[in-house]
């Protein structure tokens, strides 16, 4: 018989896979065994690497049994399924999580402990797969570890990039980047499946043929590369589901260049083809500014093309009816990234499958919807005409297309208004031709949302108005979430215990639960208890900072933390202003030292590489904190540290410590944030503006357990027209001269007035995001806060209620969201 015909007989390859047993025997075996025959080494000689790719290995095994169960059940089943497209996922350490997931963190201490192994060693060990940049990656996170809990259908699909998020350090107070080659010592998590590769195709030109009589178009692509899928497990928390997180690594074809090979240089036409290789290499590391770069479009097209054909050839069973694509997928774009697989599934529908054009976009219309993350102009990508069509020449004559037919549904809803054409226009004109891709994500989405009220408020009065006139019904909110997996139960051990005694266990899937512990909140003991464990919590960081930095944090200072990618919109300079004030009303003796509280500033950040304000803010934060921190006359009130690499592993430790959450962007610029919700829930109190979910976070703790500060965003828009003069504010407010007046002279530079001239000139005569004009008021609302912190039991309480109240930043309320309003999508159990 042929390989092909010959059928499994033997009873154990019929059998489902088991799972070993859940004991700490049957881990132990695991364990070892996956030592021996996995690592190739004993256990005495092996060395902690080893033993955590053992260990890893071994909770993998515990999970496999489900992970193959859910897939074979999900084609059996064939429900609609959530497929998630974005280009990051900010995973953070996957050992903890998936323990936790599979209710195994018990039984693996213990066995590896009964092999003379401390567990701990070993999670130090796991470098976090940092494939995004900050809070779109880290949001695309969440949802997929919601929505494995919630037992949806859903395939995340991104990119296996080889480097991640650049690893961060600093050189005389400024930023290197350093390479992150976080699969150099291994990858346990994932699985590679070169058989189910894509090709993917670019470049080239299209033609039209004659098809028994019908003009069709098809593309003549000149080079290819393939899309190599490796699998991650996405475990739900303790339902025993397992989903898929898919993501794409780009491989050399064997196609050899024809030209070259028989010109005879072999090594150039092998070289010619690992170049395809470069797709997948590294993660953009642009947080929001898109450079327009070439190898970023490709990455995108790649991982879009792999991801749909997946779906259509794999996921989908044989001879599925594909106008019935809408019942079976939606595939979500998670931000403007993605939004090349609207063409793309067009290409494939009409070209490859044969459909009419208006039954292809009827189909494609309502397999997507787009997520918009931003509200800065300069983030909107675009990409030229030249280099879209000269990279996918189909792509862009469908993009054309779909343009003509939307503009004259535009015309014919709304007149000749040319003004209105060229305005609504897919592609723009100026400052040269080119596809805006958030259009075409709105005219293509069956659904376009914002992050979070204010937001999704702006698109449709501002960035997206004339849509939002046109197609009312498209446009709605989904408030972000984030997981209480990771950012309350793995990263604050403590507090989840104390709720868990307090209110029981199921706050971990049902976090509106929460609210129950706003009855404890005038509870003496309870608040002792609260209390204890945000002390804990900061001993806790004050020694992971000691281990890596040498710092550390004074027990009864006030810990205020901005942590979040640097950028001007957020405003870290309105901070470092803050601190340089309350620096100089000490060291000018009008304050006497002893009235301070004592504070201890904490920034965690990375700037974009090619960003240069955002790096001199890094500058000027380090070298503030070098004087402040070396200065007698503050020491023991006032403490700047600036831990190097912020990421998702370090936030797990900041996070529960934290007093203070900055959340100081200026109002209108944060679509949301995300870090605001992980502070709240982790009982930290806000200062912030009127922004994002700022607005909603306040409306939920109450004025009483939040520091509002600053211009709201209508009044930003009434400065702005009024004319904004930021010299205005620094002649007229003394305690912010003084402030600019310190770093301009030098204090910070050791004398050396031009090192902060860039800045300081930047924030005089121009301040784009109006720090000066917020200034004051935030200086009194940092007043505010150092009067309340005097009152330890009422900032207790107030803590204990911003966690009581903040159940709705769940990442799986958001979910629920997404699946009432956008997808419609139901759980399989
Ligand atoms: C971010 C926004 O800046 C945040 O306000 C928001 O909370 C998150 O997305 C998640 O929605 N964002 C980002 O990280 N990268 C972008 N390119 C655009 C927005």
């Amino acid at each position: 018989p042929s390989a092909s015909e010959l059928r499994p007989t033997h009873p154990l390859a019929l059998a489902p896979v088991a799972a070993p047993p859940a004991s700490v025997d049957g881990f132990v075996r695991r364990f070892l065994q996956n030592l021996n025959f996995d690592q190739g080494v004993a256990l005495s000689t092996s060395d902690d690497n080893d033993r955590y790719l053992a260990l890893a290995g071994t909770v993998r095994d515990y999970l496999m049994a489900r992970w193959l169960d859910d897939q074979a059940q999900q084609s059996r089943q064939q429900s609609k399924t959530v497929c998630y497209l974005s280009a990051e996922y900010l995973l953070g350490r996957q050992l903890d999580n998936n323990l936790l997931a599979a209710r195994l963190t018990e039984i693996a201490t213990e066995a590896l402990a009964q092999c003379g192994i401390d567990i701990d060693d070993l999670r130090a060990l796991e470098i976090e797969p940092g494939l995004g940049n900050g809070g779109l990656g880290r949001l695309a996170a969440c949802f997929i570890d919601s929505l494995a809990t919630m037992s949806i259908p859903t395939i995340g699909y991104g990119i296996r990039y080889e480097y991640g998020i650049f690893r961060q350090a600093f050189a005389d107070g400024q930023q290197v980047e350093q390479p992150d080659a976080w699969l150099r010592l291994g990858s346990p998590w994932d699985f590679p499946h070169p058989e189910a590769a894509q090709t993917i195709s670019f470049g080239g030109r299209t033609e039209t043929y004659d098809d028994d009589g019908v003009e069709r178009t098809r593309w003549v692509p000149e080079w290819n590369v393939l899309a190599v899928p490796y699998n991650m497990m996405v475990p739900g928390y303790h339902n025993g589901r397992v989903n898929t997180l898919r993501l794409w690594r780009a491989v050399a074809t064997n196609a050899f260049d024809l030209h070259t090979f028989n010109s005879g240089d072999y090594v150039a036409s092998v070289r010619a083809q690992t170049f395809a290789e470069n797709i997948s290499k590294v993660l953009y590391p642009e947080d929001s500014t898109p450079q327009g770069k070439e190898l970023r479009l490709q990455q995108q097209y790649f991982f879009v093309a792999a991801s749909i054909a997946d779906f259509v050839e794999h996921v989908l069973p044989d001879g599925f009816d594909l106008t019935k694509l809408p019942e079976r997928v939606i595939f979500q774009l998670n931000d403007t990234h993605p939004v090349i697989g609207v063409p793309e599934l067009m290409r494939v529908l009409v070209d490859e499958k044969g459909m009419e054009w208006d039954a292809a976009w009827a189909i494609t219309q309502k397999c997507f919807a787009y997520t918009c993350h931003t509200l800065l102009p300069e983030a909107l990508e675009v990409w030229s005409v030249d280099l879209l069509g000269r990279l996918l020449p189909r792509h862009l004559e469908i993009i054309y297309r779909i343009n003509d037919a939307f503009l004259l549904e535009v015309r014919e809803r709304f007149g000749d208004d040319e003004m209105l054409i060229r305005d609504m226009s897919i592609i723009g004109e100026h400052p040269f031709r080119s596809v805006r891709m958030a259009y075409l994500a709105t005219v293509a989405g069956s659904k376009v949302n914002g992050v979070a009220e204010l937001h999704s408020q702006l698109l449709r009065d501002n960035v997206l108005k004339d849509f939002a006139r046109m197609w009312p019904e498209k446009f709605t909110n989904v408030t972000n979430g984030v997981t209480p997996r990771r950012f309350l139960r793995l990263a604050n051990p403590e507090l989840s215990t104390l709720i868990t005694e307090t209110l029981g266990a199921g706050w971990t899937v049902d976090l509106e639960r929460l609210r129950g512990l706003e009855a404890y909140a005038d509870d003496p003991e309870f608040r002792e208890r609260f209390a204890a464990v945000k002390a804990a919590n900061k001993r806790r960081l004050s020694r992971v900072l000691a281990a890596r930095d040498g710092t550390t944090i004074d027990d009864g200072h006030l810990l205020d933390v901005m942590i979040k990618r640097l950028h001007e919109y957020k405003r870290q300079t309105l901070k470092v202003l803050h601190i340089v004030s309350a620096y100089d009303e000490i060291v000018s003796g009008r304050v006497p030292v002893e009235k301070v509280q004592p504070r201890t500033f904490l920034f965690g950040a990375k700037a974009a590489p090619g960003y240069a304000m955002a790096k001199h803010i890094i500058h000027l934060i380090n070298a503030v904190g070098e004087v402040v921190n070396a200065d007698p006359r503050v020491e023991g009130r006032l403490k700047v540290l600036y831990p190097s690499n912020y990421n998702v592993t370090l936030a797990e430790s900041i996070i529960p410590a934290a007093d203070l959450s900055e959340q100081i962007s200026l109002a209108g610029k944060e679509a949301s944030g995300t870090g605001n919700m992980k502070l709240a829930l982790n009982g930290a109190l806000t200062i912030g503006t009127d922004d994002g979910a700022n607005v909603e976070i306040r409306q939920l703790v109450g004025d009483d357990n939040f520091f509002l500060f600053g211009m709201s965003e209508p009044e930003v828009e009434a400065l702005w027209a009024e004319g904004y003069r930021p010299a205005d504010f620094y002649h007229e407010d003394e305690r912010l001269r003084r402030a600019i007046d310190l770093i301009a002279a030098g204090a910070f530079s050791g004398g050396d007035r031009s090192v902060f001239e860039p800045l300081i000139s930047n924030l005089l005569y121009d301040d784009r995001f109006m720090a000066l004009a917020d200034f004051g008021s935030y200086l009194d609302a940092q007043e505010r806060v150092d009067a309340a912190y005097a009152d330890q039991d009422a900032w207790v309480r107030s803590a204990i209620l911003n966690v009581a109240r903040s159940g709705f930043f769940s990442s799986d309320r958001a979910m629920r969201d997404y699946l009432d309003r956008i997808w419609h999508a139901t759980p399989v159990h």
